[in-house]
């Protein structure tokens, strides 16, 4: 047996734990940890759960090397120089955590809305996600955190649409005769489908892709729709246009299962492929097979994914995609349909982890995490409430993944802001934080997931004792808890029993425990009898709860705030999609990893970096008014003319001067949801 960690070879019996991955990724893979003498040498996919198929991705397969990895925080520290310059000194358990509930109950005592809790999806379970620190907060009255980081704009797309986070099974994409990737690099983000995809292909499925970039996924697909960044509402309706014009439609579908079809046609109609075309920067004979192949193949299936959200009409595009499946009636068949996400069809009891009833009749402001960096440098007035005092991190590192990071690093910065970061590293986050609190990994403590790619449900089970001095979220808040004098009955519950809370009624902890996951009862084909979970039951093309909010009832094309092309100073739209071989900013730290992705890179196609004087290899300053980045010039086709892809999310630590893409991306918020727009953002790029 090898390993990673220089373990010798081991006398003990070998034991096999199963556990799930915890990223913030919609393959939620099972996994088996094998561990000797109570060190875990090995972390591989299970065979015997479905949607994992024994494979795990080339960060996962790495996670021994994350978790005993030399760099791991491995006991409480507390600052010792100036905020940012990473100074600290180790403290212990008791001094650490009996300071911390001193100062926020000081805080507290004046208004605990001026406390932040501030989390995302370094873990995506349940009870070290947002459970026992839900509790805590609720408890404590502190504001309320919007988690929009990443989906919600799609999210709310779905739900005014489809009636939830719901859609086809991934499994039956395998049988599909059409598939339509669309926003998703499925090689690097979405593995598990493209096994499915592959499959379907092999069984004579044709595969079109939807991507600014020419990605991995995009050149192994038989077409590949390079539009520009935020155009995917106007290719959907003009789609829909050759729908109408082509009587590619199942009307009894329509007439039976579908709400406001007379005023999506007559939007549709104004949408001619040439007139889509010029809008999304690709032929309108491309527009016009895609329709036939749409509108003519069955079953055909959409994949939809994050990647066409994070725009000015992210909510909007997600819409009128949703839309699509209703038209041609894919709905029908188990292999058609879209699926963007699946979480809504979980059972899982998120109140019972949560207890939202611990606010007892407050309601706190809600901080929408997207716009931190201004809200951290926001004084108190009646429209904000009070200053942001305190700021609890968890699960997230955003002083890297938050746009506009300028403002984030000067709201990070503030002397009077008091920051708590609970971490496994030492992140740029980290670096800001006035106790840096040890965390354990998913190897170390008990957890329940959920998926959003599948729709199965795992169990996580520590498979070795916590590094160090580390301590799973759970048991920090419980701590904490103890020492604000909160005495709920809830703040003692262990973690394996929350993690029986969170399966509520209709998931079987005994056979969690006794499988590692288990498959939820979904109907093959949900729609196919329409029954969508909406007000009316339909798939509402017309939503009359938007138009109630004096919205469009209606999906409609929004041009991006920053539009490619419509300005001189800075001609280039910037999209910032994830680098495969790290997740977010989580992996950017291992060094394997990192040498496969080298440094950050800005890939520029060869006619944007010809006039400008930059050769491949060259270091460049890319920029716009928020700021500047620098970074390794790749001349490839993979960027289309007039577009810029900056990969991954780099701690700014390890980038070349110290920043990261995020300098250059905006806190403006996306139609729907409040999401961000991290792909709406124009820069110019320069040799260094
Ligand atoms: N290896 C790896 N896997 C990951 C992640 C990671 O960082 N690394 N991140 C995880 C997380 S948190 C998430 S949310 C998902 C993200 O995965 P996805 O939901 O697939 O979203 P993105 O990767 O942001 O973007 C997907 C593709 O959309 C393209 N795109 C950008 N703008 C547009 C647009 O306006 N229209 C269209 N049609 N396409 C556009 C990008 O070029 C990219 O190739 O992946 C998860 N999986
Ligand atoms: N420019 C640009 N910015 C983006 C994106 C983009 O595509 N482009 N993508 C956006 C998206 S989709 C997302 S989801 C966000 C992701 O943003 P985040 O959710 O902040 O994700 P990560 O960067 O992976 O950071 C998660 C941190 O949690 C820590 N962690 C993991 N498990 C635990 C645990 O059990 N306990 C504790 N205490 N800590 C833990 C990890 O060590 C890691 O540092 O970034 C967004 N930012
Ligand atoms: S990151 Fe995604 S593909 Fe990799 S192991 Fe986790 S769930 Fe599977
Ligand atoms: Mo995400």
């Amino acid at each position: 047996m090898t390993s990673s960690i220089g373990i010798p070879p081991s006398v003990g019996e070998p034991q096999h734990v199963r556990g799930a991955c915890p990223h913030d990724c919609p393959d939620t893979c099972a996994l088996v940890t094998t561990v000797v003498d109570g060190v875990a040498v090995k972390v591989q996919g299970n065979p015997g759960h479905l949607p994992t198929d024994g494979v795990l991705c080339a960060k996962v397969s790495r996670y021994t090397e994350r978790t005993y990895h030399p760099d791991r925080l491995l006991r409480p520290m507390r600052r010792i120089g100036p905020k940012g310059s990473g100074r600290f000194e180790p403290v212990g358990w008791d001094e650490a955590l009996d300071d911390i509930a001193r100062r926020l109950k000081a805080i507290a005592a004046r208004d605990p809305q001026a406390i932040l809790p501030y989390s995302y999806a370094g873990t995506m379970g349940l009870v070290q996600g947002e459970g026992m620190a839900a509790r805590f907060f609720h408890r404590l009255g502190a504001s309320l955190l919007d988690r929009t980081i990443c989906s919600t704009a799609g999210g709310a797309g779905l739900t005014h649409t489809l009636g939830g986070k719901v859609g086809m099974k991934v499994e039956f994409f395998a049988e599909a005769r059409l598939i339509v990737i669309w926003g998703s690099n499925s090689i690097t983000s979405n593995l598990h489908f493209w096994r499915l995809a592959q499959e379907a292909k092999r069984r004579g499925a044709k595969l079109v892709c939807i991507d600014p970039r020419r990605t991995e996924t995009a050149e192994k697909c038989h077409e590949h729709l390079a539009i520009l960044p935020g155009t995917d509402a106007a290719l959907a309706l003009a789609l829909m246009h050759e729908l109408i014009r082509n009587d590619w439609l199942d009307h009894d579908y329509i007439e039976r299962h579908t709400l406001g079809w007379e005023a999506l046609r007559e939007r549709a109609l104004r949408w001619t492929p040439e007139r889509a075309a010029a809008v999304c920067g690709i032929p309108a004979q491309q527009i016009r097979d895609l329709a036939r192949d749409y509108g003519t193949t069955k079953p055909a299936a959409i994949r939809l994914n994050y990647g066409m959200q994070r725009v000015r009409g992210g909510g909007n595009a997600a819409r009128a995609v949703a839309c699509l499946p209703a038209l041609t009636g894919a709905w029908r068949h188990r292999a058609g349909g879209v699926l963007l996400s699946s979480s809504g069809w979980s059972p899982a009891d998120r109140a019972a982890l949560q207890r939202i009833d611990l606010l007892a009749g407050r309601s706190p402001r809600v901080i929408n995490m997207v716009t931190i960096g201004d809200d951290l440098l926001r004084s108190a007035s009646p429209a904000f409430g009070p200053r942001i005092e305190a700021l609890v991190v968890y699960n997230s590192n955003p002083v890297a993944v938050a746009p506009e990071s300028a403002r984030v690093v000067q709201g990070f910065a503030r002397e009077d802001l008091f920051t708590v970061v609970l971490e496994q590293f030492q992140t740029d986050t980290a670096d800001y934080a006035d106790y840096v609190l040890p965390a354990t990994t998913q190897l170390e403590h008990w957890d329940l997931h959920t998926a959003y790619g599948h729709t199965d449900v795992l169990l996580n089970r520590p498979a070795i004792a916590p590094l160090g001095e580390a301590k799973p979220n759970t048991q920090v808040f419980r701590e904490l808890a103890a020492r604000m004098g909160f005495d709920d009955p809830c703040f003692a519950d262990s973690d394996e029993q929350m993690c029986r809370q969170g399966c509520g009624s209709r998931i079987d902890f005994d056979e969690l425990l006794d499988k590692g996951f288990a498959t939820l009862p979904v109907p093959d084909a949900p729609f196919a009898e329409g029954r969508f979970p909406t007000a009316s039951g339909r798939c509402e093309f017309f939503s009359a709860t938007l138009a109630r909010q004096g919205l469009d009832g209606l999906p409609d094309h929004l041009p991006n705030y920053e539009p490619a092309g419509a300005s001189e100073r800075f001609p280039l739209a910037m999209i910032s999609p994830p680098a495969r071989n790290f997740l977010n900013s989580t992996f950017v730290n291992l060094r394997s990893l990192r040498d496969i992705e080298r440094e950050p890179v800005l890939e520029i196609h060869p006619a944007d970096a010809q006039p400008r004087g930059i050769a491949d290899g060259a270091v460049v300053r890319v920029f716009n008014e928020r700021g500047e980045y620098h970074c390794k010039a790749e001349i490839s086709e993979r960027a289309r003319p007039g577009v810029v892809n900056g990969l991954g999310i780099w701690w700014r630590k390890f980038g070349l001067a110290g920043t990261n893409v995020n300098q250059l991306t905006s806190q403006r918020l996306t139609d729907l949801g409040g999401g961000p727009v991290f792909y709406d953002c124009l820069v110019d790029v320069q040799p260094a």
